[in-house]
């Protein structure tokens, strides 16, 4: 893992040029590295931002707004120097080459943030939600990562880890005077403590499907006949005209797919290739087999029917196929004089126009409600990382069979060792107690210089 003692330094701004970029110097040498390069004798005031020259190597080479801020408060909780210059990545690098020569090292992805969490800035879940923030995609995902960054999920876990500690410490009291049993609690209690506590775990994970789908967003597959007007309806859906669309039936051979935001959540529309019976050459049969995958890992499955003209056998079998999956059907061309009826219940198809943009809105909102099982999708949910629902699940069935124990009068021992494994698991949400290598992957994912 990384070395905590050495000053590091990296570009924090995105690369390329951009009106200012700012690079980051973190560690006990961060104010002499800075001194080095910055042309100032006067030592550098704290939380002030001076406007200074920036030497490398003897010439002057920019203009930046320097500030230092002391430690523990600053975003490491050490020494830290940002020198904000102009956005180009020629000065940026000068200045980080210099900074490696005055001391510091190239900081590794995500160190900053992980020495933020070394130093007891932030825990292991606000470390993560500053991941999740940088890489929010749509407003929605923005909010409940900032919300974490807040404390709001581990406020409510340090409450279910208090509660814990609180009736552990009862019970161990309790195997200290064997003789005495169930002392300074009585077992029936013992078991009803326990799952109140474990019910507050699960309102936590009760939200979590819908909070994973505002993380990582879902897959929606379009599918249907050729020439159905399902690239039309991916164009209009992602505001764009990314997909071919011409009036020759199999345009589309291989996948198209874009991250749009659907009322707040990521979702990847994915286009396909028309499904018929009958392919006409190889790329036309390689085209629909990766539709039919796309079909096999989506979350939702929009299949178009053509209002325009009459239903045929692709239709019908793609009907059947995908019966008993998560589907929207979609009557689109209701621009065009009907061939059939849309609302015939044994279909159950929407009316839309890929063209005109008739009843696309409404067609955004069921994609959102079929997705997320709550109607309540603006609600910042709690729990959206995966890592959480996991350790979270896992702390619950611990709690499950300490409750079930202390039901079954098994001796206090077992019990205890129950509540004591959904504590670990809860500090290692938290990163009370988080393992060497989990650690290291969590910080891998992150980009150098955050
Ligand atoms: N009138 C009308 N025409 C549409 C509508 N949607 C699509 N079309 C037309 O239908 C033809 C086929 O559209 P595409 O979007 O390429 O259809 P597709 O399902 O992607 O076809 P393949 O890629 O060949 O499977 C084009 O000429 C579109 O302009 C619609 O809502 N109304
Ligand atoms: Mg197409």
């Amino acid at each position: 893992m990384f070395s905590p003692s050495d000053t590091i330094v990296a570009i924090a701004t995105p690369a390329g040029r951009g009106g200012i970029g700012v690079v980051r110097i973190s560690g006990a040498l961060a104010r002499e590295v800075a001194a080095a390069i910055v042309d100032r004798r006067e030592p550098l005031e704290p939380r002030h931002a001076t406007l200074t020259q920036v030497r490398v190597d003897a010439a002057a080479i920019d203009r930046a707004v320097v500030t230092f801020f002391p430690a523990p408060h600053s975003y490491t909780g050490e020494d830290v120097v940002e020198i904000s210059a102009h956005g180009s990545p020629v000065v940026l690098r000068a200045i980080v080459e210099s900074s490696m020569r005055a001391g510091a090292r190239l900081a590794e992805p995500g160190e900053f943030t992980f020495r933020a969490y070394l130093h007891g800035r932030m825990d292991l879940v606000q470390a993560e939600a500053v991941r999740d923030l940088v890489d929010a995609v749509t407003p929605l995902q923005a909010r409940a990562a900032f919300d974490q960054l807040e404390g709001t999920l581990t406020a409510r876990i340090r409450e279910i880890d208090t509660a814990l500690f609180e009736l552990s410490a009862r019970l161990e009291a309790s195997l200290d005077f064997p003789e005495e049993g169930y002392h300074f609690i009585a077992p029936g209690s013992a078991a009803t403590e326990i799952l109140a506590i474990c019910r507050q775990i699960e309102l936590l994970l009760a939200d979590a499907q819908r909070g994973r789908l505002v993380r990582e967003g879902a897959q929606v597959a379009i599918l249907g006949r050729p020439n159905a007007g399902k690239s039309s309806l991916f164009n209009r859906l992602a505001g764009s005209g990314r997909a071919i669309v011409t009036d020759i039936p199999g345009t589309t051979r291989d996948l198209v797919t874009e991250v749009i935001d659907v009322e707040g959540m990521a979702i990847t529309m994915v286009d396909t290739a028309g499904l018929h019976g009958a392919p006409l050459d190889v790329v036309e049969r390689e085209g629909i087999s990766r539709a039919r995958a796309a079909e096999e890992i989506a979350d939702l499955a929009v299949v178009v029917l053509d209002l325009s003209r009459p239903l045929n056998a692709d239709d019908e079998t793609l009907l059947a196929s995908t019966k008993s999956r998560r589907r929207l059907v979609i009557a689109n061309k209701c621009d065009l004089p009907s061939a059939w009826r849309a609302d015939d219940p044994r279909i159950g198809a929407r009316r839309v126009s890929a063209m005109s943009g008739e009843g696309i809105d409404d067609l955004r909102r069921s994609i959102a409600t079929e997705l997320s099982a709550s109607e309540r999708l603006h609600d910042t949910p709690a729990v959206t990382n995966a890592r959480h629902v996991d350790l979270l699940s896992k702390a619950g069935a611990a709690l499950q069979r300490a409750a079930q124990a202390a039901m079954d009068r098994t001796a206090e021992e077992f019990v205890a060792a129950d509540l004591s494994e959904a504590r670990a698991l809860l500090e290692e949400v938290t990163g009370v107690r988080t393992a060497d290598d989990v650690l290291e992957e969590i910080f891998s994912r992150f980009c150098i210089g955050k």
